[in-house]
């Protein structure tokens, strides 16, 4: 079964400058640029037989394009063993607006979705167990800016294990328009 989510995909020159923020810390695994991206919506794993109803039901939302400005670095758990470095975005509320739009769309259809509160983020870095700390990083970079951009679409990424870690693929795009 395909393990699926909704994203947003980032321009070349913001995940030029996020890859800038790489640093030597212990226990850090780096999201290549391929790997970068926002997480909309995660699914996990759906039968291959409802992929097609999950588009078509992705397809029907008319939501506009929005701007999104990338900015501001932090992570999940505490500086000194962190769990997750991010980069967040906002405004939030297009995002939440988006997320919010696809679960009234797939709920009803029978899809299940995270519970956890939508906290949007780029992932910068997963951490080993051994976790070095990223005080200075946060330090550094905590009022970084890394770009914005018009978000006129959004995808459906097919999550698999390749050896480098995650790989993403595009299952569908979805223009946004209002
Ligand atoms: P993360 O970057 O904070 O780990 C693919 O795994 C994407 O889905 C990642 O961006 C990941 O967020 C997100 N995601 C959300 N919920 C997840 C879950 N329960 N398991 C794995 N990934 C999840």
């Amino acid at each position: 079964m395909p393990r699926l989510f909704f994203s947003i995909e980032l321009p070349a020159p913001v995940k030029e400058r996020l890859l800038q923020v790489r640093a030597s810390v212990a226990g850090a695994r780096w999201q290549s640029s391929a790997q970068l991206h926002l997480t909309l919506l995660f699914l996990g794993q759906v039968s291959e037989g409802r992929v097609s109803e999950l588009c078509d039901a992705a397809r029907c939302l008319r939501l506009p394009p929005f701007d999104l400005s990338v900015a501001g670095v932090g992570c999940f758990g505490q500086p000194a063993s962190p769990r997750n470095l991010w980069v967040g975005a906002s405004p939030r509320e297009p995002l939440v607006a988006l997320q919010a739009a696809l679960k009234e769309n797939l709920g009803p259809l029978g899809f299940e979705f995270e519970k956890r509160t939508f906290r949007p983020h780029i992932t910068l870095a997963r951490f080993k167990k051994q976790r070095g700390s990223v005080a200075g990083l946060l330090e550094e970079y905590r009022d970084a800016d890394f770009g914005s951009f018009q978000v006129t679409e959004f995808v459906l990424y097919q999550s698999t294990q390749g050896a480098g870690g995650s790989v993403y693929t595009v299952v569908e795009r979805f223009a946004l328009e209002a």
